[in-house]
């Protein structure tokens, strides 16, 4: 195990089995308690690898989860050159992410959550959406859409499904002009070129709208693909009302609305804008 461990920075650990360099593809995954799920998602990933022969890495960013979830990957070094898992010690997906994104080397880097609702077999789909074809650039991001094809009933929560994921989506698609319809869908892929002009910083869900905005806002080319969604398995780590209002405010934050607004205001007050 040892020869497999590096030491990266502070709190961090950094384990990997032996690199193929350079990956063309980055697929991150973000784990906060899913020693349920998560040997399901490895053999999903370890198989459409195989099936497409991609050049890949697989980074597991484990959020410092209490159960099993970093034994179980840990396990899985041996026989998956192509993993990686970090350690993310401060909650929130969007922490996860930070932390995965910083260590990707992938020209092309997918993401899903860690619970088996998203289908990894999918994959070759976004990069197909990402790729340049006969001189026809592809997409910076490619998000997935949830709602196209039929929710088995219950799958989520129908305050969810009917009134926080349509209004979230309505006012991203208002404020920023996006055509994306299901903005919270954690299966998305984007360009490693264009990940590095975002800045991303939230640290909780709201940092999937974060990274729909700041592409909306920088003129990129985003697109949309209809996937399919299954029922979780574990328990989902979302808390509708606060991860909601925080989804709300970060767009709010960001629009054009508000922006003017406070500019408006600042005039009427004196207030010098810094
Ligand atoms: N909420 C939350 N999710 C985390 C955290 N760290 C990693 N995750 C992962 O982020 C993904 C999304 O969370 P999930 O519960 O599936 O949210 P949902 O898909 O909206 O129900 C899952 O793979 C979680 O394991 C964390 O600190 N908080
Ligand atoms: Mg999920």
């Amino acid at each position: 195990m040892a020869d497999k461990t590096a030491k990266i920075e502070g709190d961090t650990t950094l384990l990997t089995s032996p690199t193929i360099n350079p990956p063309e593809i980055s697929i991150i995954v973000p784990c906060y308690n899913e020693e349920q799920a998560i040997q399901i998602c490895i053999d999903k990933i370890k198989k459409v690898i195989k099936q497409h022969n991609l050049k890949s890495e697989v980074i597991f960013v484990n959020n410092a989860s209490t159960d099993n979830s970093l034994v179980i990957l840990e396990h899985n070094l041996s026989g998956f050159k192509e993993l990686k898992i970090l350690n993310e010690e401060r909650r929130g997906y969007g922490s996860a992410y930070i932390k995965g994104l910083a260590q990707v080397q992938g020209q092309y880097i997918c993401m899903a959550d860690c619970d088996d609702t998203y289908d990894f077999g999918d994959i070759p789909l976004f990069i197909k959406k990402l790729k340049d074809h006969n001189g026809v650039p592809g997409a910076d991001l490619v998000v997935g859409n949830r709602f196209e094809k039929k929710l088995p009933s219950g799958i989520m929560p129908w305050h969810h499904q009917y009134i926080g994921n349509p209004f979230l989506s309505f006012l991203v698609k208002l404020f920023f002009k996006v055509k994306i319809n299901d903005i919270h869908c954690g299966a998305r892929a984007i360009r490693n070129t264009a990940l590095q002009k975002l800045d991303l910083r939230t640290h909780g869900m709201e940092f999937a709208s974060e990274m729909i905005i700041k592409c909306a806002k920088l003129g990129m080319k985003i697109e949309e693909i209809p996937i399919t969604y299954r029922i979780r398995i574990g328990t989902s780590k979302l808390n509708s009302f606060s991860d909601g209002w925080r989804h709300l405010r970060l767009i709010l934050r960001y629009s054009p609305l508000i922006s003017s607004l406070s500019v408006f205001m600042s005039s009427i007050l004196g207030i010098k804008e810094k």
